[in-house]
């Protein structure tokens, strides 16, 4: 299947402003000395790296009223989900480079209102060892990053919540989330409520990796966009240990690199969030070398079999 891939906007959002360790704020860069450029222009496509975002400096606080650094977040947020609509409205597939985490929820405001604009269908593959869906009241760290699907689906304040304007982003039927295997009491209340599609890892060892991938992918057709937010600590920490939140028993290197290529296969990848990468706690930049490898597949480095 070969196909031709849409320009390319490489956005750097370096902060760690969500996240409960220091050090997502030179993911950026981490995954530009690895390559991530050189390789998707290696594969034909068309990158133009824009540089990075300049948001509010992390202040380093404690959680007022069950959240950390709001402000600073929501400013984020905002610079986030323009630059991310502003390459779609421009023909562009955006790249977005963390960063925490709670970067989602500004980057798939964007992704959805330029959905609405182009009368385009949303997906949300949501990659992650943990749900993100706190809310002040359940969290237990006050950490934003572990809430930004809560706040697209409407669940948290609403500077957030109605950050793209007068209702949240998106409904939980849009999203569907892989390799969930570590959701906080609370949560877990939650996230049943609002029925979120969750493929764990209990069910991917039930399953396998290919199933979980045509059920997640099932249903999308021509108006179809497909936004993959991958954070990076989806992966098994002996393949990713440059993540501030490690969780074992995550996909092994085959079982990710099955999942990127089996979305590389859908064709329908618009958008991208490459997220979490924690150069401090990294190894050599191993964790990065590997978030690009898997990219790589995202873009189409392993269909020579099916060509
Ligand atoms: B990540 C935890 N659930 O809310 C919390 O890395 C961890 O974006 C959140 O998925 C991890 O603090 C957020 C314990
Ligand atoms: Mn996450
Ligand atoms: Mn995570
Ligand atoms: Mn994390």
């Amino acid at each position: 299947m070969s196909r031709i891939h849409p320009p390319v906007s490489i956005i750097g959002a370096p902060t760690d402003v969500g996240a409960g360790d220091r050090g997502a704020r030179l993911g950026p860069e981490a995954l530009r000395i690895a390559g991530l450029g050189e390789a998707l222009a290696a594969r034909g496509v068309d990158v133009l790296d824009r540089g990075n975002l300049e948001g509010p400096r992390n202040p380093w606080l404690g959680p007022v009223e069950g959240y950390r650094h709001l402000d600073e977040v929501t400013e984020w947020n905002r610079l986030v989900m323009e630059a991310m609509h502003a390459e779609l409205a421009g023909g562009r597939m955006p790249i977005l480079l963390g960063g925490d985490h709670c970067l989602g929820l500004g980057s798939i405001t964007g992704v959805a209102r330029y959905c609405r604009e182009a009368g385009k269908k949303l997906r949300v593959l949501w990659l992650d060892a943990h749900a993100d869906f706190n809310t002040s009241q359940v969290t237990p760290s006050g950490n934003i990053h572990g809430m930004p699907v809560a706040c697209l689906c409407g669940l948290g304040p609403r500077e957030l919540t109605h950050l793209g304007g007068d209702a949240p982003a998106i409904t939980p039927d849009v999203v569907r989330q892989i390799g969930i295997r570590s959701v906080d009491q609370g949560e877990k209340k939650l996230v049943k409520e609002h029925g979120l599609d969750i493929y764990d890892m209990r069910y991917i060892d039930e399953v396998g990796m290919k199933r979980v991938m045509e059920e997640a992918l099932d249903g999308m057709d021509d108006d179809t966009h497909l936004h993959v937010s991958f954070d990076v600590d989806f992966l098994d920490p002996s393949v990713a240990p440059g993540v501030g939140t490690t969780v074992p028993g995550g996909p092994n290197y085959r079982e990710a690199q099955l999942c990127m290529e089996m979305i590389a296969d859908s064709g329908r990848m618009a958008s991208l969030d490459i997220m979490e990468l924690n150069p401090i706690l990294d190894r050599n930049n191993a964790t990065a070398l590997v978030a690009i490898d898997l990219v790589e597949s995202l873009f189409g480095k392993s269909t020579l079999m099916r060509d």
